[in-house]
């Protein structure tokens, strides 16, 4: 073929250092930043950055599935979120509703299967609405679950865990030495998981802050921390497997026996 006008980019080194037989985390999280600081670049409102922010979550999550990661959990929104301006949070709020129109016949497809933490019965009943249907009609598919933490907070899911365990105490259905690590995992809100992907291995946050403002906090105990200074509307594909590669790297280091 004809290649001189050709704009197909060359492959990054990157991706010889990425390996299919290595092991692939099997739950990768993702905080998803840096949709304003995208858009203000192009002079656009920052609202034009969620919308491809949107894009990118579609562009990620069949990558991570092609891939066979098993869980893949997005920070869409935090607890703190609230705080920007009105015009921004409902715009937000009507995220899941374009994405359960456009996204889920393709999630279907995929057998994909969406799942939501967070405190979903303080967000406004369309956005409830868009959630609880992506759910339900992924709920039949066997492949990645695609997790969004929707107002989700972890010292507050810390919290909520905490209220059941001294509940089921109080009831005398829980003996208080019966407090492990295991039962306090279990009512987490990542419970709802098979134990053996509760955990991710990996902790992906784009757009060059190290932080990781509550987020998962009991369960990235053991995670590998993963920074990139791209932006969450720039993140594809080739940057996922870069955060792969690091991963294998360094498990390869000194990971195992
Ligand atoms: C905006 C970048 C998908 C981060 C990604 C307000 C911020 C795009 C969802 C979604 C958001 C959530 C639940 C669900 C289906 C889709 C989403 C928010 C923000 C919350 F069941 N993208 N997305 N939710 N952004």
């Amino acid at each position: 073929m004809f290649t001189l006008f050709s704009r197909k980019r060359k492959k990054k080194s990157v991706d010889l250092e990425f390996d299919e037989s290595l092991e692939i985390p099997k739950h990768i999280a993702i905080i998803m930043d840096g949709n304003g600081r995208w858009a203000k670049k192009r002079k656009l409102p920052r609202i034009a950055g969620h919308k491809e922010g949107v894009n990118t979550v579609k562009k990620v999550a069949k990558a991570a599935s092609k891939l066979g990661v098993k869980v893949l959990t997005l920070y869409a929104f935090s607890t703190e979120n609230w705080q920007r301006p009105d015009s921004e949070v409902n715009f937000l709020m009507k995220l899941p509703v374009d994405f359960f129109d456009n996204f889920v016949p393709d999630l279907i497809k995929e057998n994909v299967k969406v799942s939501v933490i967070g405190y979903i019965d303080e967000l406004p009943k369309h956005t409830q609405k868009a959630v609880l249907q992506a759910i339900d009609k992924t709920k039949n598919n066997t492949g990645m679950i695609l997790n969004f933490a929707f107002n989700y907070g972890s010292r507050a899911e810390i919290l909520t865990a905490t209220q059941k365990i001294a509940k089921k105490v109080a009831k005398g259905e829980l003996k208080l030495d019966a407090i492990t690590e295991e039962t306090f995992s279990d009512v987490l809100m990542t419970g709802v998981f098979r134990k053996d992907v509760r955990d991710p291995e990996i902790l992906i946050r784009s757009s060059g802050e190290e932080r990781i403002s509550n987020f998962l906090l009991w369960q990235i105990a053991y995670s590998e921390l993963y920074f990139t200074d791209e932006l969450w509307p720039d993140f594809d594909e080739h940057s996922l497997k870069k955060a792969i590669a690091s991963y294998q790297k360094r498990n390869r280091r000194f990971g195992g026996i």
